[in-house]
């Protein structure tokens, strides 16, 4: 009876050893409810279903695995595996993906998705493997909008203003063009940088706006709309090469799911973060954004490396 107990003591615990889930590591810098996170979320738990609990994904929100650089360089070395990140901070490890950052790349959000989903996207998504990595799937980020301690209407107001921007080269680029000065740092430090002066202002969607509360520190919110930069899923590579093929498609599916569940919680944040942050006494201004758009038309002779790029960005209907 002993030997039996013993035995089927042994039995389970191979057992549990064997069913254990394997862990993976997800970051973002956003926090719960955000479309992103959710998304992600979704995402895991549709790989840990279609994998009979194989793998379970734990995703550390609000920056808790560092800045979107760092943890874009750790998921390249494999400490973590997969990251939800702005594709801006990707540029100094990839150029061609800077393209993005050109300012009014996209005609709206139809053509914008066009893109990321026709072969330019495609393409982009794929030459991730060059830095060791493998590009899942794009989330839905909106366009990015200039907010500030004091008010900015046209391009001019912004001249001498200091703005945070993304860790991306075009980013300060753009800021330069408008007579700004581009001041790059993680979204974590953006409060505090505004708060105590250290920059005048940022810019972002509406759904960071109001989800990081930049609002109570910059409340001129000016919908020039500059640039369209979307959110990527990466994946590290070295994992990656050692799933099955019937695994690889299980992530890849769970990761188209996720897009489409993330595109509809970005179309409800889009319109109740603006509507949140007009309650709470933001002035949020539709501006000429012909003004800005030829403000920054410099920025096309600046970047020839994206000339054929973006001719193929225009030419998708
Ligand atoms: C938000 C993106 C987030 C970026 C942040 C930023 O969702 O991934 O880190 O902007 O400006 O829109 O840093």
């Amino acid at each position: 009876m002993r030997k039996f107990f013993v035995f089927a003591i042994l039995v389970s615990f191979v057992l549990v050893t064997f069913c254990a889930p394997i862990v993976l590591k997800a970051s973002d810098v956003h926090n719960e409810g955000y479309p992103t996170v959710e998304a992600i979320k979704m995402m895991g738990k549709t790989i840990e279903l279609m994998t009979n609990g194989k793998y379970k994904i734990e995703v550390y929100v609000g920056g808790q695995l560092g800045s979107e650089k760092e943890v874009i360089e750790q998921t390249i070395m494999g400490a973590i595996h997969i990251a939800r990140v702005s594709v801006a901070p990707l540029q100094p490890f990839y150029d061609p993906i800077g393209v993005y950052a050109m300012p009014y790349l996209f005609r709206d959000a139809e053509h914008y998705w066009k893109v990321l989903e026709g072969p330019v996207g495609e393409q982009l998504l794929k030459d991730m493997e060059k830095i060791g990595l493998i590009g899942l799937c794009y989330y839905d980020a909106g366009a990015r909008s200039f907010y500030t301690k004091k008010p900015v209407q046209k391009p001019e107001d912004l001249k001498g203003m200091k703005i945070r921007v993304q860790q991306n080269a075009i980013m300060i680029a753009l800021m330069g063009a408008l007579g700004a000065t581009g001041v790059p740092m993680g979204p974590e430090e953006i409060y505090t940088a505004i708060q105590t002066g250290i920059v005048d202002g940022a810019e972002n969607n509406p759904p960071s706006y109001y989800e990081f509360r930049h609002f109570e520190v910059a409340p001129y919110y000016c919908l020039d709309g500059h640039t369209r930069i979307p959110e990527i899923v990466l994946i590290n590579k070295a994992f990656w090469d050692k799933l099955t093929a019937e695994e690889k498609l299980i992530f890849k599916t769970a990761a188209i799911a996720s897009v489409q569940y993330e595109r509809l919680l970005w179309n409800q944040w889009e319109e109740s973060a603006l509507e949140a942050v007009k309650k709470a006494g933001a002035q949020v201004f539709v501006p000429d954004v012909s003004a800005f758009q030829k403000a920054v038309q410099s920025m096309y002779d600046k970047y020839p490396q994206y000339k054929e790029l973006i001719q193929k960005i225009q030419a998708t209907k």
